[in-house]
């Protein structure tokens, strides 16, 4: 790894302007989906139905990369993928509908939330762990055929970096040197298995060495550091000189899904969770950037758009049972 590079002001505004949108919107749809589950969970029931995963806590993964990337590029989320949707800008009206089951949705209420496809923001994810390691490789040989200097990127956690795909994606992304990123969220947990029960390797990074890939590892969660990383990988990838696997060592703050009772951490290590977004905060206070009036400003401007985002859904129809077919490809 080479030296730290430093975010200009204005990326520095956009990363916590981001995360603070994502969290916020992670502690929404957290509201949405509990509403008609308790007092006994039933994740059939309520506006929201399904299962779900939210991203509180992994947000660096997500603007520490998007920040580097256009509306060109391509991004490929996990099953956990709302911060790296809203990260890569997809329509935040649309993806509350898909997750309200609406015929206004992204994938007009067929899909949920691990389904959320935007083909403006160049954005889709899948509830099949791995599977966007190979999309992403898809899109990056489509950007070289094409010709051009995009970038295609996924996301993935430790756990899904441990399916065969992943060998697969990456042995293509180096042999043909595509311009691709995969970024590891590792969050120590697969649902509750620890890492260290499911990975022959300490670090996910150095296994790039067997694709002709570069390695980045970013610890504690570090959003400038995550930026550095990317930036990097990045600017390897428009060069045409290939791939490159970022490590993050990231906390998930909330259980694996909605409803998760987490029995299986210990509070010691939950107490250990670095909150990335309360970090970023302080910093940028203290070195005057930002002040508590910016702070307050962003906070009622993302409670405006997230009103605005949970309105368009619930007064959005849902889908007619006969057209139930509709859309879907099997
Ligand atoms: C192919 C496949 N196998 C199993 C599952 C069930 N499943 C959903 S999430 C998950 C754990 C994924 O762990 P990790 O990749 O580390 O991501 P995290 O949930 O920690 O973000 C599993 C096994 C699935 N969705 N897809």
């Amino acid at each position: 790894m080479s030296s730290n590079l430093a975010p200009t002001k204005e990326e520095l505004l956009w990363m916590y302007d981001r995360m603070a949108l994502s969290r916020a919107y992670e502690r929404m749809m957290d509201r949405c989906y509990m509403e008609g589950k308790a007092p006994v969970f039933d994740m059939a029931k309520g506006p929201v139905p399904g299962e779900m995963h939210l991203s509180d806590g992994q947000e660096p993964c997500a603007v520490g990369v998007c920040v580097h990337l256009n509306e060109n590029d391509y991004a490929v989320g996990s099953h956990r993928p709302h911060h790296v949707a809203i990260a890569k800008g997809v329509n935040l009206d649309e993806m509350t509908a898909e997750m309200f089951g609406r015929e206004t949705g992204l994938s007009k209420g067929r899909g949920g939330h691990m389904h959320l496809y935007d083909q403006k923001a160049r954005f889709a994810c899948s509830g099949i762990v791995g599977q966007g390691i190979g999309i992403g490789v898809g899109h990056a040989l489509a950007i070289k055929m094409q010709g051009g200097n995009g970038v295609s990127v996924a996301w993935t956690g430790e756990g899904g970096a441990n399916q065969g795909i992943f060998h697969e994606a990456m042995n293509l992304a180096g042999l043909w040197k595509l311009p691709y990123v995969l970024v590891i969220e590792d969050n120590d947990w697969s649902v509750s298995v620890p890492k260290e029960r499911s990975t022959a390797v300490a670090r996910n990074s150095d296994r790039a060495a067997g694709y002709n890939a570069a390695g980045e590892y970013v610890a504690a969660n570090d959003v400038l550091g995550v930026y550095s990383a990317a930036k990097r990988a990045v600017d390897r990838a428009r060069a045409g000189e290939g791939p490159t696997i970022i490590e993050v060592q990231t906390h998930r703050l909330v259980g694996h899904f909605v409803g998760d009772p987490e029995i299986y951490i210990s509070e010691e290590k939950k107490k250990a969770r670095v909150d990335p977004l309360a970090t970023l905060r302080e910093r940028l206070l203290k070195d005057g950037i930002i002040d508590a009036a910016y702070v307050d400003r962003v906070d009622r401007e993302i409670e405006e758009r997230l009103n605005a985002a949970e309105s368009f859904a619930r007064s959005s129809s849902e889908p007619k049972a006969d057209a139930a077919l509709d859309h879907v490809f099997f």
